[in-house]
């Protein structure tokens, strides 16, 4: 059994990493980040989230809920955290704009008490150890949550981040970011959200694992996939449905036949880690947080590091190699 913790800023595509690693592993907790959306409205969505998936899998132990970062802790951020950014991707409320999916299918969403995020992450770090495991922390938003744990010397986990591009390492999709509308052309999303505690993370982390945007480029679901993977009959199938119709819609508006799976191909490599034969490369990162063209732009180093870069992992039925 795989124990786990997540840091989202949900995100229709933070919905589906949830999902599939609720279903196969054991999440202690989920804390939750402004990023995608601003933090109330990932509570919202992660309550949501995680309502649906109880209904399915009553038996699941429910995790702790926790909010972590409520902003950037950086001094220059280009992109306005306190909305939701209807234009990358996620709708207004940041998770498909279906609010009354619920109501409509005759069910509640749950009331979770939130619990303390720093003394929550050691519990569940805890409770690995005493199951003699390590707690997988993966984060699939800002890196802003990690930093606070860093800053608490709370860093007995293995680290895994979507977050990052490294254009060098891929050249099938060599895309350099994907915040070029916020005038960072040279950045990921997670880390334009808060350069300074991204740099302070891949500073300060013993070991983390990047998943990066050019990964999650050239790992995808097919429409026909998403159809299958959506057309289960059952309630959570119809929710997930039903939140990844607008991230679809917006994926063809912009050309793309692929549904881009973002934080579920960390997910995804969290499953197989330790199961399945995977590649990387070994180094490190630094995080330009000077103003300019390069603002936020991860630079990779190759050699002695505390950073994983993973660039390849064994396709299965779902997911493959472009
Ligand atoms: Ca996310």
């Amino acid at each position: 059994m795989k124990y786990t913790w997540i840091d989202t800023d949900a995100g229709i595509d933070d919905a589906l990493a949830i999902l599939v690693t609720l279903k196969n592993t054991q999440v202690l907790g989920i804390s939750l980040s402004f990023g995608n959306c601003p933090q109330h409205m990932v509570l919202r969505n992660v309550t949501r989230i995680l309502s649906a998936f109880l209904e399915q899998h009553p038996e699941y132990p429910v995790p702790m809920l926790c909010l972590s970062a409520a902003h950037s802790h950086s001094k220059l951020v280009k992109k306005d955290c306190d909305k939701a950014d209807y234009d990358c991707w996620h709708g207004h409320d940041g998770m498909g704009d279906v609010p009354d999916f619920e109501a409509s299918h005759g069910k509640s969403v749950c009331e979770f008490q939130l619990t303390d995020f720093a003394s929550s992450v050691q519990k569940a770090i805890d409770f690995a150890k005493s199951m003699k495991q390590v707690l997988t922390v993966l984060s699939i938003g800002p890196l802003t949550a990690v930093k606070m744990l860093l800053q608490q010397n709370i860093a007995d986990y293995n680290l895994i981040t979507m977050s990052c591009a490294f254009p060098a390492l891929f050249p099938a999709s060599n895309s350099p970011g994907n915040m070029s509308s916020f005038n960072q052309p040279n950045s990921e999303h997670n880390i334009a959200c808060d350069v300074e505690s991204a740099a302070y993370v891949f500073d300060n982390a013993k070991q983390i694992t990047v998943v990066d945007w050019n990964f999650t480029l050239t790992y995808y679901l097919s429409q026909p996939e998403l159809q299958a993977l959506n057309s289960h009959s059952t309630y959570l199938s119809a929710f997930h449905a039903q939140i990844s119709q607008h991230l679809t819609n917006k994926l063809i508006e912009a050309g793309n036949e692929q549904y881009l799976c973002c934080d579920a191909c960390a997910a995804h490599f969290h499953l197989i880690q330790g199961n399945k034969p995977f590649e990387s490369q070994k180094g490190t990162v630094k995080i330009i947080t000077e103003d300019g063209e390069n603002f936020g732009q991860s630079v990779f180093t190759k050699g002695e590091g505390n950073a994983e870069i993973v660039v390849y992992i064994q396709g299965t039925n779902s997911w493959k190699r472009s």
